[in-house]
């Protein structure tokens, strides 16, 4: 079983802190990582920024729309990025999953319309020769836009169809896609079943929030899931945890 799993930014940050990793979040979705990886046959690893990225991002203007020219402008919001990426490898390693960097800037690309391309050789390659890539939200070149954000979210979803993935996990600070009662919705078939749960304002959110994240996903072919830090395992596993979505 091939997997693309996604650590949300407020699982492995402190959101509240500017550029401060949350250590025991991030150990507890590392060893859980560690635990599972020899048993799977290939699994790609993609982090969002949490309480990296998006301060100078902000900084900067910058959004998956906005972009800017200004070459610092890059380097922070890339610096940030590859610094939490380091903190994530360092993790990683240390429940002994063979992790390796690969960094969206270096690779991918937005046309003028905004359309994302994500060529996926090198991981293709990583995954047969038995790493374990780790992606990360990034800045990317935008034709007509200097540089622009491009979500973990975004990468998740290229990525499943580029390396055939059979699973999809988001791994998000909550349980999954919640109803008004704040119940784990199991299931969503259709963007109608949960349209009024999720409400009009998170669509506004670009980079993230929960409406943009099941639109993506209900446009995959396989199907994915949403969860908490304490069903990594148990995702890994191949259990039904969360909310599924297909
Ligand atoms: O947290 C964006 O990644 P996300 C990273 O998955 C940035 O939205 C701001 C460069």
């Amino acid at each position: 079983m091939t997997v693309v799993l996604k650590l949300g930014g407020s699982v492995v940050t402190d959101k509240d802190r500017e550029e401060t990793v949350d250590g025991e979040s991030l150990d507890a979705a590392a060893a859980a990582i560690g635990d599972a990886v020899d048993d799977l046959d290939g699994l790609v690893v993609v982090h969002g920024g949490g309480s990296f990225g998006h301060p100078n991002a902000a900084d900067y203007g910058v959004s998956t729309t906005e972009g800017t020219r200004d070459a610092d402008g890059v380097l922070a919001i890339h610096g940030a990025m590859k610094t939490l990426n380091k903190f994530v490898l360092r993790r990683l390693r240390e429940h002994d999953v063979p992790a390796v960097p690969v960094h969206p800037l270096s690779a991918a690309s937005r046309d003028t319309g905004g359309e994302l391309t994500l060529p996926v050789q090198q991981v293709r390659t990583l995954l047969g020769e038995g790493f374990v890539p780790v992606l990360h939200g990034d800045v990317i070149g935008h034709t007509g836009e200097g540089v622009t954000v491009v979500s973990g979210d975004e990468l998740v979803v290229e990525l499943a169809a580029s390396v055939d993935a059979d699973r999809v996990g988001l791994c998000s600070a909550v349980p999954g896609v919640l109803d008004n009662d704040d119940a784990v919705i199991s299931r969503i078939e259709a963007y109608e079943d949960v349209a009024e749960v999720l409400g009009a304002s998170d669509a506004t959110d670009v980079t993230g929030g929960m409406a943009g994240k099941v639109r993506a996903l209900l446009e995959l072919d396989v199907e994915a899931s949403i969860f908490d830090l304490d069903s990594v395992g148990p995702f890994l596993a191949g259990d039904r945890v969360g909310t599924t979505i297909d």
